[in-house]
């Protein structure tokens, strides 16, 4: 065993272990290739990604409303997000800058500022090569999508016989389960199971063997919800029983984590689409609650409010059961990465998941991970500098293992518990 003899060692092999692990990205809305036109990809997509849409009506004179904005042609909102949030304003905000670091790390002229050219660029790439390009510029072995099975669009592919690729793990999303019992019925029901609006066993029983059936075709990694800031357990009346009788029990049947995205005030300003959803401080004694009453089963949880981190990290340590993930949407800025990232391994020490893309659009797994690295390279370059000071000395393969599991290890470890 060769430990690593002095403080600047140290420090450069985690900014080394940070820059050349590979990450498992477990939360993305990527789909495969073939699955219709649900793999987003390309920069039109980057340049209307739902964060920059919002972001376009912040600088955008009043004359470009949101209604007008929708009925344009993708390429025509892709030109208009250009011109106000990029040349006319600087694009100094995540989103905007995240699109400058995809461009140029695929090698496009982003100085030039020439975005027919770029787009001429696009328009010669094979979505499946791409596919490629992207996750290895982003260093990723695997990414988790997010399936919906009340989403039509998405059950054609599965129905029309379209699986998966090596480079792409399922999650069974569920919202309407938790937040729209009725609206959720009524899907179960037309796909032909005997499901009632009304809250009984039979009921239960039908919304189980659907999750059950879906998780047959599909496989997921884990099943997944996000959930409003008024989110409680117990104590949430219809939510709760659905908890209880479907998704917990079909949690433990599978084996499956339940994730948990907490803390979205879904459509605040209806008019901006899925740009209009925003954060509100929600109660981590609903994680508590669950992981308490439900100790066989596992959760894995991430938030929406910077308020509730901290909370969240000291329930994490209370609960074997409970797995914290991502620095999610509002969240995943440099500066509120950086303080998570040191709030949560003072905390948690490795047992935790640094951080998940989001990416709704290919490409954007580019950005949103060598926009991470570099701050998470700079929290453990100061905390293995502490450690030498105060006497540890740490390998070189110590280091790359602590790493890896920041970026997935950890997480795969908690599926397997
Ligand atoms: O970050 C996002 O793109 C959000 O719109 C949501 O998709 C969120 O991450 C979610 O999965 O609900
Ligand atoms: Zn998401």
């Amino acid at each position: 065993m060769s430990t690593l003899k002095d403080k600047a060692s140290v420090q450069a092999a985690a900014a080394r272990a940070v820059a050349e692990t590979t990450i498992t990205d477990i939360h993305t809305h990527l789909f495969p290739p073939d699955h219709g036109n649900l793999l987003l990809w390309g920069v039109d997509e980057l340049l209307t990604y739902h964060y920059l849409v919002a972001e376009l009506f912040t600088v955008a004179p009043k004359s470009i409303t949101p209604e007008d904005f929708w009925k344009m042609p993708k390429q025509r909102q892709a030109d208009l997000i250009w011109e106000h949030v990029f040349l006319r304003h600087g694009p100094l905000s995540e989103a905007a800058r995240g699109v400058i670091t995809t461009l140029n790390q695929l090698g496009l002229d982003v100085a030039g500022r020439d975005l027919a050219g770029i787009r001429k660029w696009f328009a010669q790439q094979k979505v499946e090569q791409y596919m490629d390009k992207a996750f290895e510029l982003a260093g990723l072995d695997y990414a988790i999508m997010t399936n919906d099975p009340f989403q039509p669009a998405e059950v054609a592919q599965w129905q029309a016989g379209k699986g998966t690729t090596d480079r792409l793990k399922t999650a069974l999303r569920i919202d309407p389960l938790l937040v729209d019992w009725h609206g959720a019925a009524r899907t179960i029901q037309a796909a032909g199971y005997g499901i009632t609006p009304a809250f009984n066993d039979q009921s239960f029983q039908a919304a189980r063997k659907f999750l059950l059936d879906w998780a047959k075709k599909i496989k997921p990694v884990y099943l997944a919800a996000s959930l409003p800031p008024s989110f409680r357990y117990p104590g949430y009346g219809l939510t709760e029983q659905v908890l209880d009788n479907v998704v917990i029990p079909v949690a433990r049947e599978l084996a499956v984590p339940m994730a948990m995205m907490i803390g979205v005030h879904k459509l605040v300003n209806p008019r901006l689409g899925l740009g209009g959803d925003a954060v509100g401080v929600a109660d981590v004694s609903a994680v508590t609650g669950l992981c308490s009453r439900h100790a066989d089963v596992k959760f894995l949880v991430t938030m929406l409010s910077r308020l509730n981190q901290h909370e969240l990290c000291v329930a994490a340590r209370k609960f074997g059961n409970l797995h914290v993930f991502g620095c999610w949407w509002y969240c995943n800025n440099p500066s509120i990465i950086e303080e998570m990232t040191r709030q949560r391994l003072e905390l948690l020490g490795t047992a935790f998941t640094c951080q998940h893309s989001d990416a709704r659009v290919l490409d954007q797994v580019i950005y949103k991970w060598s926009h991470t690295r570099p701050i998470v390279a700079k929290v453990l370059a100061d905390k293995y500098g502490d450690l030498f000071d105060a006497g540890w000395r740490p390998t070189e393969q110590e280091i790359r293992r602590d790493v890896r599991s920041l970026f997935g290890g950890m997480f795969e470890e908690f599926c397997r518990k």
